[in-house]
């Protein structure tokens, strides 16, 4: 079929098969008869091709080879690739490190090496959560004002002294690494004769080398009467033997080294907060401090053994890892006011920087008990920060007292305690707010509370309230605990 419409159809001569050269020709520089992949440099050719060019072409030479766009595109693409892979790589072996090594995430403990993990709250509270039990067996707290080691028995559902028969150190640092201290701040273990108790925790000595909570028993005596006291940190101990006298509202400028434990809470180089060491990397100080935008630990430069604010702009403080709040922290009421703070450095401790106790459970603080506030905050009512450290002694008030209803009319909670005089005078202020409250009782220092809130400042019948510390003390260490 012809058509008289379109080009002609092309012509193809067919020239059979033709055999390929002995060898290839070289081609005209520049000339590139390999697809291009990696590189502009065609394979190497055997030595023996000649090097003298055998045939003149007619077409003009060829311009010297040169790199393309393209290909400085593709190596920087092959950089860019190796570097993310090597990136990839790295995060791949974090994550199998950590949950090779840890397997819960930051604020979890792990049941055992079960991969289970609880909050701190789930941990000796008599209930047990994990698969093995592992939440209620290595259960301790220190009791009362001597420091009295107890372990919990989750058998019996109560808590018992450990018998000093046979205890070491040893034990005494497995016990206070089980409570959330490091080893590195433990002081020492002790024996104190005390026959009022019923029931003791004994070491079974021939148990053999297994863990301590598997070799204690319970028994109904205890050969050498006295039981195991037991400080995980040398705290509570103010460096100098400076007088207290009575100026924060009504107080007294401090001396370096009278409130070791009070640090200063620095937001872009200016003091918003106080705080209290307790740990070298610990310290506490008010959820309020920390809310909203303020919970970002990198916000956060803490001064410590420093008196002067003017001083602190010339130092770099120390950084914020982690903050943690109570979880029950209420904004409106202030119920539980209280957060933690974690340091990336731990602090050195100086006759100028040293922690200060936490209460233990059994320890009950008296209505009127003299207690001292100290802090940076104002000087009187609507007045700026105070360049100096002051402080001033205030009484216990008792709750019941506190919530009458021309005081505080029912506003303050278990988690509060309130301290200060009704006649007004004497007071925290704005600026106090986190900073100690404490009480010198069996020659050491010990944190009742946390600067919270009041009405004005040193205003009569509005005393200050503060975090009821004595409440907030298994909260702290279970959370040191689960954030080593
Ligand atoms: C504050 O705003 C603050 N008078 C602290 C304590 C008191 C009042 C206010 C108690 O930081």
């Amino acid at each position: 079929m012809t058509s008289t419409l379109g080009p002609p159809p092309p012509y193809y001569e067919n020239r059979g098969f033709q055999p390929e050269p002995p060898y290839t020709a070289r081609p005209a520089a520049g000339a590139h008869p390999y697809p291009q992949l990696f590189s502009t440099n065609p394979p190497s050719v055997p030595s023996y091709v000649p090097r003298v060019a055998t045939h003149q072409s007619s077409r003009p030479a060829a311009p010297p080879p040169r790199r393309t766009c393209a290909a400085s595109l593709r190596k920087t693409i092959i950089i860019i690739l190796s570097i993310l892979i090597v990136i990839c790589c790295a995060i791949a072996a974090f994550f199998i490190w950590y949950f090779v090594e840890n397997h819960c995430l930051s604020s979890l403990i792990e049941c055992g090496s079960s991969g289970v993990c609880m909050p701190p709250s789930q941990w000796c509270d008599g209930v047990s959560d994990c698969p093995n039990g592992e939440d209620e067996t290595r259960c301790v707290r220190l009791f009362g004002p001597n420091f009295i080691l107890e372990v919990y028995s989750p058998v019996s559902k109560s808590w018992y002294p450990v018998c000093h028969d046979d205890w070491n150190d040893d034990y005494g640092k497995i016990a206070c690494k089980d409570m959330g201290y490091s080893m590195d701040t433990y002081f020492y273990s002790r024996g104190v004769p005390d026959v009022s108790f019923k029931s003791y925790m004994k070491l079974n000595t021939s148990a053999g080398n297994i863990d301590l909570y598997k070799k204690l028993y319970s028994s109904g005596s205890c050969a050498s009467e006295s039981v195991v006291s037991l400080r995980c940190i040398e705290c509570g101990l103010p460096s100098k033997s400076v007088s207290i006298m009575n100026r924060i509202v009504g107080g007294s400028g401090a001396v370096l080294g009278q409130w070791p434990w009070q640090v200063s809470l620095h937001v872009q180089g200016t003091h918003v907060c106080g705080g209290s060491i307790i740990t070298p990397h610990w310290l506490v100080t008010a959820a309020h401090c920390v809310e909203g935008r303020l919970s970002d630990p990198l916000s956060w430069r803490v001064y410590a053994g420093i008196l002067n604010q003017d001083e602190m702009l010339f130092r770099s403080g120390y950084k914020v890892q982690l903050i943690i709040s109570h979880p029950d922290y209420d904004t409106d009421s202030k119920d539980n006011d209280v957060a933690l703070m974690k340091l990336e450095t731990p602090l050195s401790f100086t006759e100028t920087v040293r922690p200060v106790c936490l209460p233990n459970p059994g320890m009950m603080f008296q209505p009127n008990q003299q207690c001292w506030i100290s802090g940076w905050g104002a000087e009187y009512q609507g007045g700026k920060t105070s360049n100096n450290l002051n402080y001033v002694a205030v009484p216990l008030i008792e709750r019941s007292r506190c919530n009458a209803v021309y005081i505080y009319n029912g506003m303050i909670l278990p988690t509060m305690i309130c301290a200060g005089d009704l006649a007004g005078g004497i007071d925290s202020c704005q600026g106090d707010s986190g900073g100690p409250l404490v009480t010198h009782h069996h020659s050491v220092w010990w944190l009742v509370g946390d600067t919270s809130w009041g009405t004005g400042c040193a205003t009569p019948n509005k005393p200050g309230v503060y975090g009821n510390m004595t409440v907030f003390t298994d909260w702290i260490y279970k959370n040191m605990q689960a954030n080593r």
